[in-house]
């Protein structure tokens, strides 16, 4: 497979200082290599263009965090997945989960400027489903699954132009922290959610089967995988750590249920922050997710 790799080194969506190194944290732990040993042709794109947080005004308009330079570097990481030819895997590395926003759009327009219905499988602690009123925070990389699907501001819902995601083509897994009202935002919309609970009670091979249903007919599916899903022991280097996340092998196992399914087509790996890591364990983790996905095996 030809993968395509592109680096978006922004924090601004993020409550702290960090992530914008992840990119170069991931390439640090070989992610290239690991992924042309096992038989792939990987190019590296580099990184998409991001504001330093220090040459510009940290303003917040409408409880938004940042917009501006977030939506630039959005808009440049949608521009470049979307003109990637047919066929290309394209593995967009974070960053604060906000650059999603523009991954997925990317994904979704690449090959049909019109959009087409994709499927989306957000790997998190978080649901990511604030929207500027809910989220107590203001920081953008909390609200970008309920932009994609059409709620929120309409700076961040618009940069698919008409083109949204449907509520029921995401799947939730590892979640276990969400804000109160961003809770009643999520049930109304009707995302499928796994819940830290769900994943100890069913399993991951049940969870994998019924994702799978549930997305049954969609042609593309795209991985969103934030670090933090995993347990902190696993994954140190986080912004917001959150105990009693996804086991090293539940994650191994999710990535190789979704290569053997043969339908995932692109992927995202954020909010890696090597400030908060030790000696990049994080990144390597990390990588080690991505070669699953990509098609290692242990025998
Ligand atoms: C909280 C908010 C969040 C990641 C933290 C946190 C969101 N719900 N997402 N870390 N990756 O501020 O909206
Ligand atoms: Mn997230
Ligand atoms: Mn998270
Ligand atoms: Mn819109």
């Amino acid at each position: 497979m030809n993968i395509s790799i592109l680096g978006i080194p922004m924090d601004l969506g993020a409550g702290r200082r960090g992530v914008d190194m992840g990119p170069s944290a991931l390439r640090n732990a070989h992610l290239s290599r690991a992924l042309r040993d096992l038989g792939h042709s990987v190019t590296d794109l580099g990184d998409v263009r991001v504001a330093l947080p220090e040459s510009i005004d940290k303003h917040e308009e409408g409880g938004l965090v940042f917009l501006d330079p977030i939506l630039d570097a959005c808009r440049a990481a949608a521009e470049q997945v979307a003109a990637l030819p047919e066929g290309t895997f394209p593995l967009t590395l974070g960053g604060d989960h906000s650059v999603s926003m523009g991954t997925v759009t990317g994904n979704a327009l690449r090959g049909n400027p019109a959009g087409e219905r994709m499927g989306l499988i957000w790997v998190d602690a978080h649901t990511d489903y604030n929207t500027p009123h809910s989220s107590p925070s203001g920081n953008i990389h909390g609200m970008p699954v309920a932009a994609l699907t059409g709620r929120g501001d309409p700076r961040l819902t618009g940069l698919g132009g008409d083109w949204h995601m449907r509520p029921e083509d995401i799947v939730m897994i590892g979640i276990r922290s969400v804000d109160t009202f961003e809770r009643d935002l999520l049930r109304e919309a009707g995302v499928k959610a796994y819940t830290m609970k769900d994943v100890d009670q069913l399993g991951m091979t049940r969870i994998h089967e019924e994702t799978m249903e549930r997305l049954g007919g969609l042609s593309r599916l795209h991985v969103s995988f934030d670090a933090d899903a995993l347990d902190p022991s696993v994954c140190p280097g986080v912004g917001t750590p959150v105990p009693g996340g996804l086991t090293y092998r539940e994650g191994h196992l999710l990535m190789e249920l979704l290569s053997e399914s043969g339908r995932v087509t692109s992927m995202d790996i954020v909010e890696v922050n090597p400030i908060l890591d030790t000696r990049n364990q994080t990144a390597e983790v990390m990588v080690g997710m991505a070669a699953s996905l990509l098609g290692q095996r242990i025998l």
